[in-house]
């Protein structure tokens, strides 16, 4: 195949830099109080990559003074300078858009096709739409405020696209933040945080803490935070809720998933089968919106599952920065086991586990894709979001079981619905308990549309009106939400 990705221009950034002092605050890099630093592995190799500073709650305290004091004249600024800043944002992301690709495959292991042409141009996307968002807001949502100081909390499985989902609303809002990515994938943020800096954002209005749970909580728990916006585990999410309760601050969480993938009799099979490869095997299946749970009518079951089998021979693992890379590893050893210990369990509540014969990369956090079938619908991996490359296929026989069973999950993020029969799909659409439907089509994201779920997927929507909405006060006296016009 061809060469992999160079890394030349990525190395040489990884090298240029001192991560012990990767702490963006009011503007300036700093190391931790504490002097801690926290390892970053390689996903691909699990050499290290980078010992970055862990921010304590001395350094969370001095980013949410600096998110404050930087709050008055950014809220105050008119949209149209906002706009301008926004849009540069976008611009520099956009010249620095092969560093960025690379950055976040090596950081995160994900193939250098999804960072390179879905990652990188979508949260180029978010920054410009918002832009245009900060230019309107005084017509689409006359007297409105912005909420204030917003600590948002990001995973690691789309580092840079969670930033831009995060970032792009406050700022169009008039909103200053204190972001913390997850502790596996720092790097683009702090990329991020350079290029912010220099597209004109004025100091304090956003800062970026590196760090964990710790760091996360003392994001939570700070008293002068007004919002907190949450990606990520649905364990997490209800810490966070529990802990907001009772205090002032708006909350928005975005949790996980156990979306369905449904396909009916007189679906198109050949491409409802490159569908799941994007649901389920796109970034390893570690999606919150993964379509892990295959849905297929029994008349063409057997069918559906043969061509699903024979398409997954042809995934090819390997190489994140290789073009011809489907597969790449999981982002950490810890996550490694705990999907190999959900098969496992699968297997021995009956569930019947297939692998396409390929070899495993000799280094490297790696999965194969897999297939259960026979899978009850109490199993394991028919109730619990795995966060792998593992997809639970079941059968159903007419469409009000199908719908049934698509519905039997504490969760409600997304599904997807495959049939030719277009009144068919839009009967089934509004009967699945899902923030997002998609029909004939998964993974089809846009900023200008809200996307979050219901049930334990979490609250609050991003992209789009609803999202920005998230990000701003209603003025006193009106009691009325009043979507802008579209
Ligand atoms: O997530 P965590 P983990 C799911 C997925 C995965 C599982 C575990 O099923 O297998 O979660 O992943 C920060 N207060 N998803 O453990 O811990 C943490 O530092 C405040 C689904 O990595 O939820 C990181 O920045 N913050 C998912 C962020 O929360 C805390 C994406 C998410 O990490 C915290 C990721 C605390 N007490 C995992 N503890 C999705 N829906 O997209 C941790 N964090």
């Amino acid at each position: 195949g061809p060469a992999p990705e160079s890394r030349t221009e990525a190395d040489a950034w990884l090298n240029a830099h001192d991560f012990s002092k990767a702490l963006f605050i009011g503007g300036t890099w700093q190391a931790a109080a504490s002097g801690k630093t926290f390892t970053v592995l390689e996903p691909a190799t699990g050499e290290t990559l980078a010992e970055v500073s862990e921010a304590g709650p001395e350094d969370v305290n001095a980013a949410v003074r600096a998110a404050r004091r930087a709050l008055p004249a950014w809220s105050k600024t008119s949209g149209y300078e906002r706009a301008r800043i926004l849009y540069a944002i976008g611009r520099a992301m956009q010249r620095h858009g092969r560093l960025f690709a690379v950055l976040e495959s090596i950081d995160n292991g994900k193939p250098i096709r999804e960072s390179r042409d879905i990652d990188v141009p979508l949260a180029v996307r978010h920054f410009i739409h918002h832009a245009g968002w900060a230019q309107t807001l005084e017509k689409a949502y006359p007297g409105h405020q912005p909420v204030g100081v917003c600590g948002q909390i990001i995973p690691w499985n789309f580092p840079l696209l969670m930033l831009a989902w995060k970032i792009a609303p406050a700022l169009a809002a008039g909103c200053t933040v204190v972001l913390k990515p997850a502790e596996f994938t720092p790097l683009t943020s702090i990329l991020f945080a350079e290029i912010c800096a220099r597209a004109g954002v004025p100091k304090g209005v956003v800062n970026i803490v590196q760090g964990g749970g710790e760091t996360g909580a003392a994001i939570v728990e700070h008293p002068d935070i007004d919002k907190i916006a949450f990606t990520g585990s649905s364990e997490v999410g209800k810490i966070i809720r529990r802990a907001t309760a009772g205090t002032g601050k708006k909350l928005s969480l975005e949790l996980g998933g156990k979306s369905a993938f449904m396909v009916f009799e007189d679906a198109d099979l050949d491409s409802a089968v490159e569908g799941l490869v994007d649901g389920i095997w796109f970034n390893q299946g570690q999606v919150c919106c993964a379509g892990s749970r295959l849905l297929v009518q029994e008349s063409v079951a057997e069918r559906m599952l043969a061509k699903v089998k024979a398409r997954m021979g042809h995934l090819r693992l390997g190489d994140p920065l290789d073009k011809n890379t489907d597969i790449g590893p999981l982002i950490a050893p810890v996550q490694l086991e705990r999907v190999k210990s959900m098969v496992a369990e699968g297997a021995r509540q009956g569930a019947e586990c297939w692998q396409p014969a390929s070899d495993l990369p000799q280094t490297g956090y790696y999965h194969l894709p897999t297939l259960a079938t026979s899978v009850a619908p109490s199993n394991i991996l028919a109730q619990e979001e795995v966060f792998g490359p593992v997809l639970a296929a079941m059968t159903f026989r007419t469409q009000e079981e199908g719908v049934a069973l698509a519905n039997n999950t504490r969760y409600g993020l997304a599904a997807s619905v495959w049939s030719e029969n277009i009144s068919r799909a839009l009967h089934v659409a509004p009967q699945l308990k899902a923030g997002v439907v998609w029909i004939n089509g998964t993974n089809i994201f846009d900023a200008s549309s809200g996307f979050g779920g219901y049930r334990e997927s979490g609250f609050g929507r991003e992209g789009g009106h609803e999202g920005l909405y998230e990000y701003l006060k209603r003025p006193a006296g009106k009691a009325v939400y009043k979507p802008a016009p579209r």
